[in-house]
């Protein structure tokens, strides 16, 4: 069995983790960090997330991860890509942010778009980078009550149903998250954690 602290905000997130890692890595108990506050500067995914890692090892020593994650549409150049959780505004929640989404995409037919996953982990002291994608399509409608933020308009490849109408253990057999978490899992057993 692995510990291992995970740094975030989101609690679907927390929960998606815990499954996907379980049984060989157990995720710690979140702590105050005020990861909502913790700024998000980067152009690119995998440097928001190792900035969110950073903010997590100047409050806490040990081995940590943190992630950040986006929502990338061919048709709106890659937005909100690494804005998504501020796409319709600052404080927008993420009822504005599929509202916005779909207003962006009215009357486009090409609607293909990926969820993307940067995951940056702290391990006996050196830093690593672990990715995940999943392609789909953006939904005319939102559908379905899981999930979470744009999960009710993204429809996976190959299948007919949103993230958010799939049952929960789909998402996390396919999910960005899950292959990005994935290898992270088969670094630390091959690492001999
Ligand atoms: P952290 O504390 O981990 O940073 P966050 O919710 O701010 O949590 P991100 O910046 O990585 O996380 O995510 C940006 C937004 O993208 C997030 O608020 C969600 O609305 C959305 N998002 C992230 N992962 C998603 C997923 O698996 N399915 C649907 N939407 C997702």
């Amino acid at each position: 069995m692995i510990d291992l602290y995970f740094a975030t905000s989101n609690p679907h997130k927390w929960d998606e983790a815990r499954a996907i890692l379980a049984p060989e890595v157990k995720l710690f108990a979140q702590e105050a960090l005020k990861m909502a506050a913790c700024p998000e500067p980067h152009a690119t995914l995998s440097g928001n997330a190792q900035t969110k890692l950073m903010y997590v090892l100047a409050q806490r020593a040990g081995d940590a991860f943190a992630e950040d994650t986006g929502l990338f549409v061919e048709a709106l150049d890659g937005a909100p890509g690494v804005y998504s959780r501020r796409y319709a505004h600052r404080a927008g929640s993420a009822l504005d942010n599929v509202a916005y989404l779909l207003s962006q995409l009215r009357g486009q037919k090409a609607r293909q778009a990926s969820f993307r996953t940067a995951v940056a982990l702290h391990y006996r002291g050196q830093l690593y980078t672990f990715e995940g994608v999943l392609n789909g399509t953006i939904a005319e409608q939102p559908k379905g009550k899981g999930g979470f933020g744009y999960d009710a308009l993204f429809i996976p490849a190959g299948y007919d149903k949103s993230l958010a109408a799939l049952p929960i253990k789909v998402k996390n057999a396919i999910s960005h998250r899950q292959k990005a978490l994935a290898a992270l899992k088969s670094f630390l057993i091959s690492a001999g954690a």
